[in-house]
């Protein structure tokens, strides 16, 4: 992997970068559009590649373990192949979905036994086998398996957790070393801060991942239920301390808002389920405020969609008409909702790394949070 700063925002801490992996170069900051179980929900890979354009996508151990489960995986030659993208993917380790999907789930040292959210079955995570199943299914950044705590987290608790990751992160590294490539290509390993909304655990823990030296390192633990200015205070500490001339990724964060404040805060990467989500529940997001499309208010709106907007289903298609894909329950709604989210977030990351280059990011970003946090 390699990383190149580009430029660094004077008034703020947001820069613009490259990260070079093999299958291709990433332009940062950049939001990573959610392929859970390898696919982005509704978008064909034409589509994806060719209207919304992101450089990578995500992928989830936790899914994929489950169905269609490794070994499948490994017969397609990898997930590239499985799916048909030959750009970059992301797996989250599992670290996650764990905690949040399956019904009981028993958290020990050793690792975390769950039942799983399909068919019942129990299985078993441990930081060693959740590297090797990041080996077999060969995304390009495989992640640490860590504990996410919840919001609000007693301080023992997240204290005894963060320093379980901690230990489950040497283990990860331990074990990777000793688990060959499966594929013709590298992959890069990036571990995770937790800490909970405790600034002198996220310090803690900063410093502990930092130390590792990984060619990236990634922020969790945050956007689950705590209020955005105690996020961004967590971002603060955190970006404070993890090393400048490598990729920060937040990760599940979050809404337009959220992810230009966190971009001022030193972030590169992001990731969230909520444009394709809120895009198959017919909330449409823009740079004038989000768009509930259900509204009986766009009955007879005749205008496009998003007149801004970056994809052909902006202007493709009237708000009426998408008003009424969502009344009659058509799936076409729900494919154009995503489609028109994901292009918005991919537009709004690009107008920040333009901003950065051009100098002018601070005034840009504030400017755009009071324009987007409006509901039309
Ligand atoms: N850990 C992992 N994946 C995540 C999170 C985390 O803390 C979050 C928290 N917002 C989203 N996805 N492994």
């Amino acid at each position: 992997m390699q990383f190149k700063l580009e430029a660094t925002d004077a008034a703020s801490r947001a820069r613009a970068a490259t990260i070079t992996l093999d299958h291709g170069t990433i332009e940062t900051p950049i939001f990573m559009p959610v392929g859970t179980v390898a696919t982005v929900k509704g978008v064909h890979q034409k589509e994806l590649s060719e209207e919304i354009n992101p450089d990578i996508i995500l992928g989830n151990t936790y899914h994929l373990y489950l169905r269609p489960q490794t070994p499948i995986l490994e017969k397609a030659g990898g997930i590239h192949k499985f799916m048909n993208w030959d750009r970059n993917i992301l797996t989250d380790s599992g670290g996650y979905q764990v905690y949040s999907l399956s019904a009981n789930r028993k958290i020990k040292e050793e690792g975390v036994k769950f039942k799983s959210h399909i068919d019942g079955s129990y299985h078993f995570f441990t930081p060693e086998n959740v590297m090797e199943i990041q080996r077999t299914i060969g995304a390009d950044i495989i992640m640490a398996f860590d504990e996410c705590t919840p919001y609000p987290c007693d301080y023992n608790y997240a204290k005894r957790s963060m320093h379980m990751t901690h230990r489950w992160l040497d283990r990860c590294i331990n074990h990777l070393e000793k688990t060959p490539l499966k594929y013709d290509y590298n992959q890069t390993f990036f571990p995770i801060v937790q800490g909970s909304t405790y600034k002198d655990l996220r310090k803690q823990s900063a410093e502990y991942i930092a130390s590792v030296g990984a060619e990236g390192n990634a922020i969790g633990g945050l956007s689950v239920g705590e209020p955005a200015e105690e996020m961004y205070e967590m971002t603060d500490v955190v970006t404070s301390i993890l090393p400048k001339d490598k990729p920060r990724y937040l990760m599940g964060v979050g809404t337009p808002i959220n992810i230009l404040e966190n971009i001022a805060l030193g972030i590169d990467m992001f990731d969230c389920v909520m444009p394709t989500r809120n895009g198959r529940n017919g909330m449409l997001f823009t740079a004038h405020g989000s768009i509930n499309i259900k509204n009986k208010k766009w009955e007879d709106d005749f205008s496009p969609i998003d007149e801004m907007g970056i994809t052909w289903v902006d202007t493709a298609y009237s708000k009426a008409y998408v008003r009424h894909l969502f009344t009659v329950n058509e799936m076409l709604g729900r494919q154009i909702g995503t489609i028109h989210n994901l292009g918005f977030y991919l537009w709004l990351v690009r107008e920040a790394r333009k901003h950065i280059l051009a100098g002018d990011f601070t005034t840009w970003k504030n400017k755009m949070v009071k324009q987007m946090d409006k509901r039309l």
